[in-house]
């Protein structure tokens, strides 16, 4: 193959099997011949003709599943650079060494704050890339997800760009105390709730960034498609690393993304072949594992391997040495070379084969030691994102390789533990302005100044014009959208606030808002209807026709049940996002929807609804990163409750995640028995998310069992949302001989086991002569949010009038409370400590099992009968009733006295 129009990955680089190696020398001199003379595309004609041929079942012939270990886009394909190359070079190498000097600084003062040199050093030239010339800023600008631990790079820049000061610099990692000097703290990585003006998506929590990124390019179709807002021009971009794609969010929905054709979706993988321990696969090659299962995924994989001094070599390579080599060569044997300098790499590398040898024989050992790899050569990574930026009808993944801790010299580069370098000798900083030419003295080095060039300096004003010409800086982000309009409460929730005794669960209750603010003119366009494939679980199958399910390519069959009222109905314009089985594509959903007025400038409501074991304990770590990006929208746990679930046993049935949620600071987690409770929560968290834009969101437990419901007492809203109200006072007719007249109990709860409370207090006044107070807690984690206030305010203004809490004004006195939940004990007990009276929890801890809600009520202790031996007990210890009476009472229900600890469990 001496003809130079010949592609160099036509060598045959893999060892083949060859039965006939003069028949397949025909075979190959046929194909080249036609390349010769009609070139590419009709190669790829008689390809394809040949390989349906030989997929037939009985050749069973199957194609690779990568390409050669060489750039996909060849060096005469590839768009002139339109940049100033030497600027922006420069430009580059002050980003590496503020960033540098920003975590080396940091640790020198604090040596426990941390942060990471090697991961940007790796990263900095795709970085540059981007800002520079794809990137683009302002409203309607492009969203980047940035690979978290390469932060110090973006501030960095944003130090060039004069949005960031040299205090803010001094006080990365240091939030609370740079508040003190009056400048602002960097944070460890892209976190928007502590810097709301900057950071749009946390990314800190690896995987996290590159699904949410895949649900935010979906999103932007969505709102395209509904004709809410025009999106077509905003791109998402994320920058991974090659370990983070080891997590299963990372690849889970990377079929969607293909599936819905998403071209607005570039990812970025730095593959610099090393995650925190060690080589990714250093044994393998990531890039060819990536290579393959995106490419199977649907994705455009755009390779980029070597740098543009290769090319030369490439070109002089014309037997095929260079591919032979990489062919067999491992990751860890990459990371060896990349932590090696030229004359090693002379001896080992190009040592390996005497045609290599020879290649190597112009190169000084210093040329060889600069050999760039793809991620590091801004003119082939601007060829790769160029490329990417042409694609479509899919998305596009650019391999990027890169070395790990570039530029670091001994002092880190490919090293096995460069990932936590961050302290740096003071050779090794000299150095490393000697290797990057940085402008500034030895001292100015060793003391870590950081560096600003002149504002007139040609590359300031390069950086500032590109930025410009791209929209403006970013990243950014803004906090406010115009508010929505919420319909009043009568308008939508009548039914539940008066319903008379009617019987309903709360998740009908639920759909029949949802359904009715479906129809509101401001708000009802607003709303998004998410779904994990359980619509119908929760009675929701009538939104499909009335409101359609979003699909981008709209409906290609008809549906099975095409004459039925609750018809199948997929539209371009369909409202609901039925997920399918992916509770973490859901959830991800949801987040892009509630921070869509941050993003877009346009605010959704989302109401995301999923049974509620699989939300919190499932995903919790995807809502955790939802609270930081200030989400806003309701969260329904439905078939919610350890014993409300009944039949469906120890995986299913939830009795934690009202404790999970009241660990999140931004979450009001309610747990309502009643629908008139439910749409009093609704409306406030409407009203305090559309129209007073609070950065809080919602999470509420919705039940699937009917029961009577109840009309809502007037005048209690302002305490169903403070998280506790009184239900009902229940006198006994006259007390019986051995309990006192002012025996008296407190007894709350909340879920459907308010029901059991408020027969226990019935039992209490017609068998056991005990008065009673029913109190619904709508919220323990409300209640304790309040308390706790109030107890710090109090501490703090020792000489002042002490505040009272909402739960201490509800339940002052010494009367004992009980308290019982369809959760574990720790739900109602987090307001114990703010009660002087004694305080009993019954609570559903241990494993969920199946049975029917009677006898799971019973084994949990939460029933009736057991809420009226609780009170009795707490009686007891005050002297008000008699021992007998509780025995009489555990004889009375029959309650077992089975102590064994299998109980527990
Ligand atoms: C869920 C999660 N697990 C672990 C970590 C800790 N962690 C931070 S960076 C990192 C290694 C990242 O390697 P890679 O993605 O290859 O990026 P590189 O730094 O090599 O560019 C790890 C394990 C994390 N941030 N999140």
């Amino acid at each position: 193959m001496s003809d130079p129009f010949i592609p160099q990955n036509f060598a045959l680089s893999a060892p083949f099997s060859d039965g006939d190696p003069s028949e397949t020398q025909e075979w190959r001199e046929s194909l080249e011949s036609v390349l010769l003379a009609s070139g590419p595309q009709r190669v790829r004609e008689l390809m394809d003709v040949l390989a349906a041929i030989a997929r037939a079942p009985e050749i069973g012939w199957r194609p690779a599943t990568g390409t050669p270990y060489v750039n996909t886009i060849v060096a005469a394909q590839q768009p002139a650079f339109p940049g100033d190359l030497a600027t922006e070079e420069r430009l580059a190498s002050l980003m590496r060494w503020n960033a540098l000097a920003m975590v080396v600084r940091a640790n020198k003062a604090y040596g426990e704050l941390g942060g990471h040199i090697a991961s940007y050093a790796s990263a900095a030239d795709l970085f540059e890339v981007g800002f520079n010339h794809f990137f683009r800023g302002g409203e309607q600008g492009d969203l980047v997800f940035y690979q978290p631990h390469s932060a110090p790079g973006v501030y960095a820049r944003a130090f060039l760009e004069g949005r960031l000061s040299e205090a803010d610099l001094a006080h990365y990692r240091q939030e609370i105390s740079a508040r003190k000097q009056g400048a602002t703290g960097l944070s460890s990585y892209p976190h928007p709730w502590l810097m709301p003006d900057f950071w749009q998506f946390p990314t800190g929590s690896m995987g996290i960034g590159p699904i949410s990124s895949i649900y935010q390019a979906r999103f932007m179709r969505y709102l395209q498609h509904r004709g809410l807002l025009d999106t077509s021009a905003r791109r998402v971009w994320g920058v991974f690393g090659d370990g983070e794609m080891d997590e299963p969010e990372s690849m889970s929905a990377l079929t969607l993304a293909a599936r819905e054709k998403l071209d607005n979706l570039t990812w970025v993988v730095n593959c610099n072949l090393q995650r925190l321990d060690g080589p990714v696969r250093g044994n393998g090659r990531i890039i060819d594992e990536l290579e393959a299962l995106f490419a199977g995924a649907g994705w455009r994989v755009i390779k980029l391997v070597w740098g543009s001094d290769w090319d030369g070599l490439f070109a002089r390579d014309t037997d095929g040495a260079l591919a032979r080599v990489f062919s067999t060569t491992v990751d860890g044997q990459f990371q060896t070379f990349a932590a090696k300098d030229g004359r090693y790499n002379r001896e080992h590398f190009f040592g390996q084969d005497p045609a290599l040898a020879a290649l190597a024989q112009g190169l000084t050992d210093e040329q060889i030691d600069r050999l760039k790899r793809g991620g590091h050569d801004l003119v082939k990574v601007y060829a790769a994102y160029h490329a990417a930026m042409q694609t479509t009808g899919r998305p596009t993944v650019v391999l990027a390789q890169t070395k790990k801790g570039y530029g670091m010299g001994e002092a880190g580069q490919g090293r096995m533990t460069t990932h936590q370098q961050k302290k740096l000798e003071r050779d090794d900083l000299i150095a490393f302005r000697d290797r990057f030419d940085l402008p500034i003295t030895d001292e100015q080095a060793a003391s870590l100044a950081f560096y600003r060039p002149a504002e007139d300096s040609p590359e300031m004003q390069y950086l500032h014009a590109r930025r410009a010409a791209l929209g403006g800086y970013i990243p950014a982000r803004r906090n406010e959208a115009p508010p929505v309009a919420v319909p009043p409460l009568a308008r939508y929730g009548e039914f539940a606030l008066r319903a008379e005794g009617k019987e309903m669960s709360t998740t009908m209750a639920f759909v029949r808002m949802l359904s009715a603010l479906l129809k509101d003119a401001a708000l009802g366009p607003r709303v998004v209807p998410i779904v994990a494939d359980e619509a119908r679980t929760f009675g929701m199958a009538n939104l499909f026709k009335q409101i359609g399910i979003y699909s981008f390519n709209g409906q290609a069959y008809e549906p099975e049940d095409i004459g039925s009222v609750l018809s199948y109905r997929e539209a371009t314009d369909g409202q609901i996002l039925e997920e399918g089985i992916s509770e973490a594509g859901a959830i991800s959903s949801w987040t892009s929807a509630a921070t869509s007025y941050s993003v877009h400038g346009q605010a959704m409501l989302p109401f995301y609804i999923y049974y509620s074991m699989f939300g919190f304990q499932r995903v919790g770590d995807l809502i955790w990163a939802a609270a930081d990006q200030r989400s806003r929208g309701f969260l329904l746990g439905a078939t919610a409750g350890r014993t409300t679930l009944g039949g469906e046993g120890l995986q299913h049935q939830d009795g934690t995640s009202l404790i999970h949620a009241a660990t999140v600071p931004n979450c009001r987690a309610y747990d309502p028995c009643f629908a008139g409770e439910f749409a009093v929560i609704l409306d406030h968290g409407m009203r305090q998310m559309m129209e007073r834009q609070e950065d809080v969101f919602y999470y509420v437990t919705l039940m699937n069992e009917n029961y009577a419901q109840p009309s809502l007492p007037a005048g209690v809203e302002g305490d169903v949302i403070k998280g506790l109200y009184r239900y009902a006072t229940c006198e006994p007719e006259k007390p019986r001989s051995n309990s006192k007249a002012q025996a008296k109990v407190r007894l709350l709860g909340s879920g459907t086991i308010l029901r059991e409370v408020i027969a226990a207090a019935e039992l209490l006044a017609r068998e056991w002569g005990v008065a009673s107070e029913v109190w619904s807690a709508t919220s323990f984690s409300e209640l304790a949010r309040d308390a706790r206030e109030s107890e710090r305010f109090n501490r703090l203004h020792p000489s002042g009038e002490a505040r009272l809490s909402h739960v201490q004004r509800c339940l002052a006195g010494t009367a004992p409370v009980i308290a019982a939940t369809d959760y574990v004990r720790a739900w109602p007990q987090l307001i114990a400590a703010y009660i002087d009276a004694p305080f009993t929890a019954l609570g559903t801890d241990g494993f969920g099992r199946s049975d029917t809600r009677a006898a799971l009520r019973s084994f949990f202790e939460v029933d009736r009968h057991h809420v009226v031996l609780a009170a009795l007990t707490a009686l007891r210890a005050q002297g008000l009733v008699d021992a007998a009476l509780c025995v009489d009472a555990i004889a009375r229900y029959g309650l077992s006295v089975d102590d064994s600890a299998a109980w527990l469990v």
